[in-house]
């Protein structure tokens, strides 16, 4: 199957039951406005966590009916969080969204040993983007979660990512392990982990995939530019995700493809008890939609 629109995901959210899904700290125009549309669109069922008065003031400036909503009042932002996280923890809610919090505030809730979201598992976040430039949907890994990682961080990323694509019917996704450069060199330790993953991945260490790196953007997604190059790959210019070196790399593409190309985006974080709804403050009332639909997808 190829995912080429965003819309695409919508078949796969409505599949089964609706997920319940959790806004904490819902009382944000943006976040509230792509709930109640995924609401309409018979994707999920919303609780409303946060402040309710500005929950309420929200609702009514932008014409939402919040009848038959269950809305929980707790004006304290890290308190809403933590009511949040406990729910989808007690298996009440199928999704956590992240409202009007700061990202590492709500990370740090879900990271909470007694009542967070933990499996055992590193916790990553998954974008997926919609670029007119692009055959078919593309996922980049990771952009806002895990900020410098080691090998065994980039196979847990690479695993989470995988597993997200196989449920959204990509069987066997093809990775490009990024770097500046598609030869290896030892003073660059991104082509140095993307060799590794590769022969790991031919050794079967790292499964249902195909890895191959260090690849530089161009080769990861133009096979044009490979060919140019002279590299033989079942992955350059067929890309389904883009592994990150670090941290800085990830969120400069992200918000290049988004400012820059007009991307359609949305973003998860994977690993943890249930899928997470993470986009960033300047995100859009549509890239908070989609994240949802993504998310419901993952599920
Ligand atoms: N998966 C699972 N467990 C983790 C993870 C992870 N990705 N990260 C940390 N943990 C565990 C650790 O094992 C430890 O037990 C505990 O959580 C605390 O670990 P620290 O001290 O390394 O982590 P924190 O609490 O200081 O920070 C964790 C964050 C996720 C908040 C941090 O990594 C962070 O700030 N990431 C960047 C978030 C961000 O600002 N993104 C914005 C880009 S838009």
């Amino acid at each position: 199957m190829v995912l080429r629109k965003m819309n695409d995901l919508k078949a796969l959210a409505t599949k089964g039951q609706r997920r319940k899904l959790v806004l904490a700290a819902a009382q944000d125009h943006f976040s509230l406005n792509a709930v109640m549309q995924a609401c309409a669109d018979g994707i999920i069922e919303p609780v409303l966590v946060g402040a309710k008065s500005e929950i309420d003031a929200i609702a009514q400036e932008f014409g939402h009916s919040l009848e038959g909503i269950k809305v929980i009042d707790e004006p304290d932002m890290e308190k809403s969080v933590e009511l949040s996280v406990r729910m989808v923890n007690r298996k009440e809610a199928d999704v956590l969204m992240k409202g009007k919090v700061g990202t590492s505030t709500l990370l740090k809730c879900v990271l909470n040993k007694e009542w967070g979201l933990r499996t055992g598992n590193l916790l990553s976040h998954f974008a997926l983007f919609e670029v007119k430039t692009y055959h078919k949907l593309i996922a980049v890994a990771d952009v806002a979660m895990n900020i410098a990682p080691n090998l065994q961080d980039k196979i847990a990323i690479v695993d989470n990512s995988v597993a997200c694509l196989n449920k959204l019917g990509i069987p066997m996704p093809k990775v490009a392990v990024l770097g500046a450069v598609e030869m290896v060199n030892e003073n660059m330790e991104a082509t140095l982990h993307a060799a590794l993953l590769s022969k790991m991945n031919q050794r079967d260490q790292i499964r249902n995939c195909i890895i191959d790196g260090p690849l530089a953007f161009d080769n990861a997604v133009s096979y044009e530019s490979a060919r140019h190059k002279g590299i033989m790959s079942d992955v350059a210019g067929d890309t389904d995700l883009l592994l990150m070196p670090d941290i800085e790399v990830g969120n400069v593409l992200y918000k290049s493809l988004v400012f820059f190309a007009n991307a359609k985006v949305a973003g998860v974080i994977l690993g943890a008890k249930a899928p997470i709804v993470l986009t960033s403050r300047s995100d859009s009332e549509e890239a908070k939609y989609y994240s949802i639909i993504l998310a419901a997808a993952a599920s």
